[in-house]
């Protein structure tokens, strides 16, 4: 055995035959799993000396009544499971050694970034985490999680110590608007699904969640007076595995409140989609017989300026085949019902109108401007900034300035492809950067002549051999189209398109880790980003993800590492030692090649066994049981030693306490 190896001390104790666990104190020396791994990286990071350290007697605490109060509340929340913790939520000064939020000036920030900024101090006397708003201070504990031990985020309890580095943090946002889109329409996802996405992209400081739910394959939400919507037009998703259609489903305005509730108690704002005028064979399908609704004008068939007359439906991905006629006053009865009562349940400023992907052949330009103008104001009635895809800045359009451009053809520069960017600008628009090369969640991570990763899930128009982390983290919003400064840019988007996605297992291993690396590019200042100094921190959050149940590409363009975490009740039973004694995170890495060592501290080592599920083409492998057994065979102290190996990366560091 090298002997640089860091090893895993575990105490345990037979006396008199019988053993007993050690209580744990801190390690003496802080190791490289101490220095802070953060993503999306701090503005600004100062190292102190020393740590803090959470215990059984740590209080958080913030002012009653407070909006800090229910931010320590998610704090607790984040910490109990795996620490075992009651970590109360009291008023007061506090003592030394708790965990104080409070809301006030915070005169490191500069004042334009107030909204979201936080300024994090951690030391031996404790945490102080200080911003002007209740998100600022939610963004300052997504760090505090990333401060601690990525056992932290194990959903068992966990072996301490719960140690956070001595910090100086001041952090604000590049982009104010740093958005997650789920395609809830090509296939429908529960809001308990959405609610687990926003759990995992809120804790990477995303804010807004857009909400695509209607398309031509199924609208998904209840909407008063149209009945038809739901009952018809939500009967099914894209076909897969050689299915005509796949399953469909619907929100109740319950459910869509339920969503949007959960969204902003994680500081995320809600914006529906409801694309037109095209994309919506769905709305077509379903209004077009409805003639016996009072709302309409007993002539629906107008709406349909499809290619087919009647229309039929197509649970295909085919795309730019329906469109609503923008002549019929049914079109605009039907999308001011739409979005008065979505608009109404949301709490985003934005309402997004869609309007991508009309061919000329199905509406002239003018056809197709006329709709947008005829609908934009109805989102404007309900006190809302139109968003809308960037083809909206079109000829012939007249967006309110200061609408929003979601910009995602994947040109850069001054290809002719960017028009609808400086289109947009010209208009007065800002614009919120997803180009899809860059930015689209439904891509492969490998296609073309280098392989299809991951198999039979993902598209690959946009990047013909795949787009991973590098593509995902190596541009710059502010400087991507020619013509289109920062100034005029509000954030970045990642759009999880959803015509090969089914579930949640699926559409996590196409989030992650992609998600997280446009996190920092939507939140770190872009002469603080460089891609090398970005993969291992990156690669820090894979225990993390793992612990926490999230399934992810472990692609290896990250350079992820062995995570030994030991397990909090290990324990010698009449000398004998014999079960799991630590678990490993190893994403990417077969079980088969690792090998681990035990050294049980009475002058004898063994081998330990290494046990989990194995990673599918669309599932990492799971965390891994190390277990080993052992018999002592006279009473006494006895320090194990559990070290773990695989070839090409640097084993495993745990920080196990010992009390000698
Ligand atoms: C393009 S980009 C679309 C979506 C598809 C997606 C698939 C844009 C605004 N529209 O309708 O689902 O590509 O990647």
């Amino acid at each position: 055995m090298p002997t640089r190896r860091r090893s895993t001390g575990l105490i345990i104790a037979v006396l008199a035959g019988y053993a007993v666990s050690i209580t744990s104190s801190p390690p003496a020396s802080a190791g490289p799993s101490a220095t802070p791994q953060l993503v999306p990286k701090p503005v600004s990071m100062t190292l102190g000396t020393g740590e803090f350290t959470i215990t059984s007697l740590t209080h958080i605490v913030a002012e009653p009544g407070s909006a800090a109060q229910a931010v320590a509340e998610d704090l607790a929340a984040y910490l109990r499971p795996a620490t075992g913790y009651p970590l109360p939520v009291v008023s007061g000064p506090g003592g030394a050694r708790d965990i104080r939020l409070e809301l006030g000036d915070t005169p490191e920030l500069p004042p334009s970034q107030a909204v979201e900024g936080y300024v994090l101090d951690a030391g031996p006397e404790g945490v102080n985490l200080a911003a002007e708003t209740a998100h600022g201070l939610f963004n300052g504990i997504q760090t505090i999680r990333q401060l601690l031990p990525a056992r932290v985020e194990s959903r068992t309890t966990a072996r301490g110590p719960w140690t956070i580095p001595s910090v100086h943090v001041v952090d604000h946002p590049r982009y104010g608007y740093r958005g997650l889109m789920l395609d809830i329409a090509r296939h429908f996802q529960t809001p308990e699904t959405v609610m687990r996405l926003i759990d995992e992209a809120s804790a990477y400081k995303i804010n807004t969640l857009h909400l695509h739910v209607s398309d031509d394959q199924g609208f998904r939400i209840v909407i008063d007076g149209f009945p038809n919507l739901t009952d018809v037009g939500s009967q099914g998703s894209v076909g897969t595995d050689g299915r005509t259609m796949d399953p469909g489903g619907f929100w109740t305005q319950q459910d869509y409140q339920d969503v949007v509730a959960y969204a902003a108690a994680h500081f995320m704002s809600v914006v529906p989609e409801v694309d037109s005028p095209g994309h919506n064979n769905a709305i077509i399908m379903s209004e077009y017989d409805d003639t016996a609704n009072p709302l309409l004008n007993g002539h629906p068939q107008d709406i349909n300026c499809s290619v087919n007359h009647p229309p039929q439906w197509n649970f295909t991905g085919d795309v730019g085949h329906s469109a609503l006629c923008p002549e019929s006053e049914n079109s605009f009865t039907i999308y001011d019902a739409i979005i008065t009562q979505l608009a109404a349940m949301s709490s985003s400023p934005y309402f997004h109108v869609g309007g991508d992907e009309v061919p000329s052949t199905v509406l002239s330009q003018d056809r197709y401007a006329a709709f947008l103008n005829a609908e934009m104001p109805l989102v404007i009635a309900q006190g809302k900034t139109v968003m809308g895809w960037a083809e909206l800045a079109g000829p012939g359009t007249d967006p309110p300035a200061g609408s929003v451009a979601e910009y995602w053809n994947p040109a850069s520069g001054d290809s002719p492809d960017t028009a609808t960017a400086r289109e947009a600008v010209a208009k007065g628009m800002k614009i919120v950067m997803a180009p899809a090369n860059h930015t689209y969640l439904d891509l492969k991570y490998v296609a073309g002549p280098d392989g299809d990763v991951p198999p039979g899930l993902g598209l690959s128009w946009a990047c013909e051999l795949g787009c991973d982390v590098d593509e995902f983290y190596n541009w710059d919003p502010g400087g991507y189209v020619t013509g289109v400064t920062d100034q005029d840019v509000i954030g970045v988007e990642g759009a999880l398109w959803a015509e090969t996605v089914r579930n949640l297992r699926e559409i996590q291993y196409l989030v992650f880790p992609r998600l997280i690396a446009l996190s920092e590019v939507g939140w770190t200042p872009q002469s603080a980003r460089d891609y090398a100094d970005f993969l291992p921190r990156l690669a820090a959050q894979g225990a993390r993800l793992t612990l926490a149940g999230t399934n992810f590409h472990p692609t290896p363009k990250v350079p992820w590492r062995l995570d030994l975490a030991a397990s909090p009740d290990v324990r010698a039973v009449d000398g004998d030692v014999d079960g799991t004694l630590a678990s490993l995170s190893a994403p990417g890495i077969p079980a088969a090649s690792i090998t681990v060592s035990i050294d049980w501290g009475d002058g004898t080592a063994g081998a330990g066994t290494v046990d989990g599920t194995p990673a599918t083409p669309t599932c990492v492998n799971s965390l891994y049981a190390i277990a080993g057994s052992h018999r002592y065979t006279s009473p006494g102290v006895f320090e194990v030693t559990v070290t773990a190996s695989a070839p090409g990366v640097p084993d495993a560091v745990a920080r196990i306490p010992s009390n000698r």
